[in-house]
């Protein structure tokens, strides 16, 4: 065998048959033999893995990665080849009969590959077509083995791998990354008793209560029928017809005209499984549970001027802010915290846990962190890996169990029945990325694009052929459902119908909007008011007027004003005449403010002017301590390339003032010396480049010289209230640096923003 496959095409599925090892699967954690043949260390993620998390944790995330190992393709040094492995001479020319001759039907050569490319697309999602995936681990902190037998939550220190991907919802796979959305925030656990996908968004509701309307919610919120227009976004008629004749949307709508509908990044935003779901330990007894993903980098969104023009500029914004993080190796984290209540606790809600449009506040039960989440490897293949991935919210391991939420019924049955469909038959669980890290055994036989090849006669338990073989595990290793009680009152018998606390729209939807700060409060009308003139038909905008009066009488004057809308519209009958008492009415950990975040400046861009003639010392130093402290420091210039400084210094330009606009950073640093000054002041995108820094709340550091460019872009010197602006700093010293430091760390600077923005 060794002559055999020295000098072959190497073809690594099949590494037991040409006599290299196995093939079989390593133990999660080991470190496979053919790693290292195969993967060469191509991508900073991977040589930066250990160096940079100094955990246990890569020798976990090389479980997946390395049985990923076995499908994974390098070409390097090899002949091209077809599908059937024959070595092709000409790669150039199709076969003809003679050169100015018509090309031969025999030329399979050219219709294997033709015929292959014509087949290269897949369905996209239904919903969440356009995502951006990642290879990480989850770190358990204690046992929690009271609560739980799930396999992750076993050990402190326990490490899962963990796939995840983000998504936006509406959008096709080709649309815009900074939409007004939800995002997807989708993770699959390799847990070693099988995988659990926890398949969550970045808010904790969602619009409707039933799975039953949410083809009618995807229909309306999708690019209408008729014209298929606009894509990725929910500023149309359908949408606001749709959720303004179902009040349980308010909540949500809420949240999606928050600034949480436009995070700056998918390392800035939370995550969560949305319904309530149990938790049950080794003795079968249970408790409910809903789980909470805490980004460490803290919560930060978009402003929507700055994410309309994003979009123009870099409609990859976010996927490419995740590639660099983890090629920089400045990993996302993320803290699970769970809330775990008992049943009697949750009887006495004055909400309906089984209701996915209300939140528990953390004021009522708080959020017990119970490990971390690192995202350290990009997929090496995007179709391989993210496109291909299959989430399903039915995926849950022995320790996790459903509650009788009735979305999470539809969601049961959905996910596996979409990928039969988007890929392309029942197997979808043996693409590679799908597949768990336990063995797979049962019955199940055949169908398209079987990889499994079973051996024996037997496909049927029971039998005595295979030795009773496989076996059922029993319930002390097996999956068993928690034999909850079932509520339903015996006159009721079988219904469609909803529990009345299910009838309250509005007491979470005001408690949300009463929670966010001033500013997130004037970006949840300016939404409101953006979205709604939008709407083409009068009715539908008066509508939503009149639902917003029951949530805030100051919300709805203010989104009825700026729709030209004279007469208020009486407010919209509540299906409840009276509600229970709400346990909190405040919940300030529902702002964004909530939590800034423990990673200071890390992953933040930051442009440094320059044009030739720029003073380069206070800037070379000003670039290094920014570097020093994580964040990504860019020279942006007329033109990209080298520039000559005061004293005849280069500096390297990474970006222009054309290719990477002033919104695509978080903050802005304006050069000394005068003729790199006056350079880019005859320059027009300086000017808007100032202005769109200042519009969006950035901080900008201002060197002495540059001060004139400020006056040219109208920048008012101090705040509306007449306090000096935080966020603009004057002047380059140590104390300078480091209230710049301190200005990009808060991010955004609300308080100098006004409706209709002064600048
Ligand atoms: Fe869903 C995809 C999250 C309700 C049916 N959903 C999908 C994805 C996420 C969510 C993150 C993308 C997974 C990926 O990255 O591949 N969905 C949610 C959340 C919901 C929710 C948090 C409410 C709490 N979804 C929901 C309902 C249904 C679906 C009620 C149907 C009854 N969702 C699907 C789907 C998708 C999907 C059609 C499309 C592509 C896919 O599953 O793989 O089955």
């Amino acid at each position: 065998t060794e002559t055999l496959a020295a000098g072959r095409p190497y073809n690594p599925i099949k590494t037991g048959e040409h006599g290299f090892d196995s093939g079989t699967r390593p133990a999660p954690g080991a470190v496979s033999a053919s790693a290292s043949r195969l993967a060469t260390a191509s991508t900073l993620s991977e040589q930066n893995s250990s160096a940079k998390t100094g955990t246990e944790a890569v020798q976990g995330n090389n479980a997946t990665v390395d049985t990923l190992d076995r499908v994974r393709v390098d070409a390097a040094g090899q002949v091209l080849t077809t599908n059937q492995g024959v070595a092709i001479a000409d790669n150039q020319n199709s076969l003809k009969y003679g050169e100015r001759g018509p090309v031969l039907l025999e030329d399979f050569i050219l219709r294997e590959k033709i015929t292959h490319f014509d087949h290269e697309r897949i369905p996209e999602r239904i919903v969440h077509a356009r995502g951006s995936g990642a290879h990480g681990f989850f770190e358990c902190y204690e046992p929690l083995t009271e609560l739980t037998r799930a396999a992750p939550f076993q050990e402190a220190g326990k490490i899962t791998p963990v796939f995840v991907r983000f998504s936006t919802v509406a959008g096709e796979r080709g649309s815009k990354d900074t939409a007004r959305d939800v995002r997807g925030f989708a993770v699959k656990f390799y847990t070693d008793e099988g995988n659990w996908d926890l398949v969550g968004n970045n808010m904790p509701v969602f619009f409707i209560q039933d799975a039953m309307k949410f083809p009618d919610l995807v229909h309306a919120v999708k690019p209408e029928p008729h014209h298929q227009m606009p894509q990725a976004a929910s500023a149309h008629d359908t949408f606001w017809d749709f959720v303004s004749l179902m009040p349980e949307s308010t909540h949500m709508l809420m949240w999606l005209m928050s600034d949480r509908a436009i995070p700056r990044s998918f390392a800035t935003m939370q995550g969560f499984g949305v319904h309530t779901f149990r938790f049950v330990n080794a003795e079968g007894q249970s408790v409910f549970v809903k789980f909470h993903w805490n980004p460490k980098a803290g919560t930060h969104s978009l402003v929507w001027d700055e994410a309309v023009k994003i979009s123009g500029a870099d409609p990859d914004y976010n996927r490419r802010d995740l590639w660099e993080r983890i090629e920089a190796g400045a990993y996302p984290e993320y803290e699970l915290g769970v809330q775990v209540f008992t049943e009697q606790e949750a009887d006495a809600f004055s909400f309906d846990i089984l209701d996915a449009t209300k939140l528990i506040p953390e004021e009522l039960v708080p959020v017990r962190p119970i490990g971390r989440m690192v995202l350290n490897r990009n997929p090496d293949n995007f179709f391989a890996e993210t496109e291909q991935v299959a989430f399903c919210a039915a995926h849950v391991v022995p320790g996790i169990d459903f509650s009788n939420d009735p979305l999470l019924a539809g969601r049961i049955h959905s996910y596996v029945d979409t990928q039969i469909s988007r890929l392309g038959g029942p197997n979808f669980h043996e693409i590679p990325i799908n597949t768990p890290l336990t063995q797979v055994h049962n019955n199940q036989r055949d169908g398209m694009h079987r990889q499994a090849i079973h051996r024996g006669k037997v496909a049927y338990e029971p039998n005595s052929l295979g030795g009773g073989c496989p076996f059922q595990a029993g319930a002390a290793q097996g999956f068993v459902s928690v034999p909850a009680r079932i509520e339903a009152r015996a006159a009721q018998g079988k219904v469609r119908a909803k529990p009345e606390k299910f009838a309250d729209h509005y007491t979470q939807a005001k408690l949300f909007f009463n929670s966010q700060s001033p500013f997130e409060q004037a970006h949840i009308a300016a939404a409101f008011r953006f979205e709604l003139s939008k709407v083409t038909v009068p009715a539908i905008r008066e509508r939503m007027v009149s639902s917003l009066r029951n949530v805030s009488e100051e919300l709805a004057n203010q989104v009825a004003a700026k729709l030209g809308i004279t007469e208020m519209p009486e407010p919209m009958p509540k299906a409840l005449t009276s509600t229970p008492a709400a346990e909190v009415n405040m919940s300030p950990s529902l702002s964004l403010l909530a939590r800034p975040g423990e990673t200071g400046i890390q992953g933040r861009k930051v442009a440094l002017l320059v044009a030739n003639g720029v003073e380069a010392e206070s800037l070379i130093k000003l670039h290094s301590k920014l570097f020093e402290l994580g964040a990504v420091p860019r020279f942006v210039a007329p033109h990209i390339g080298p520039l000559t400084t005061s004293k005849g210094a280069v500096i390297d330009a990474d970006a222009s003032l054309e290719n990477e606009p002033g919104f695509l950073f978080d903050a802005l640093v304006l050069p000394d010396g005068e003729r790199g000054v006056r350079e880019l002041a005859k320059d027009g995108h300086t000017l808007e480049f100032i202005k769109d820094q200042y519009r969006h709340c950035k901080p900008i550091m201002v060197m002495t010289a540059s001060t004139v460019l400020m006056h040219m872009a109208q920048i008012p010197p101090l705040l509306p209230s007449g306090n000096e602006d935080p966020g603009i700093v004057v002047g380059i010293d140590d104390s300078a640096i480091a209230q710049f430091v301190s200005a990009i760390a808060r991010h955004r600077h609300p308080e100098r923003e006004t409706d209709p923005p002064a600048v």
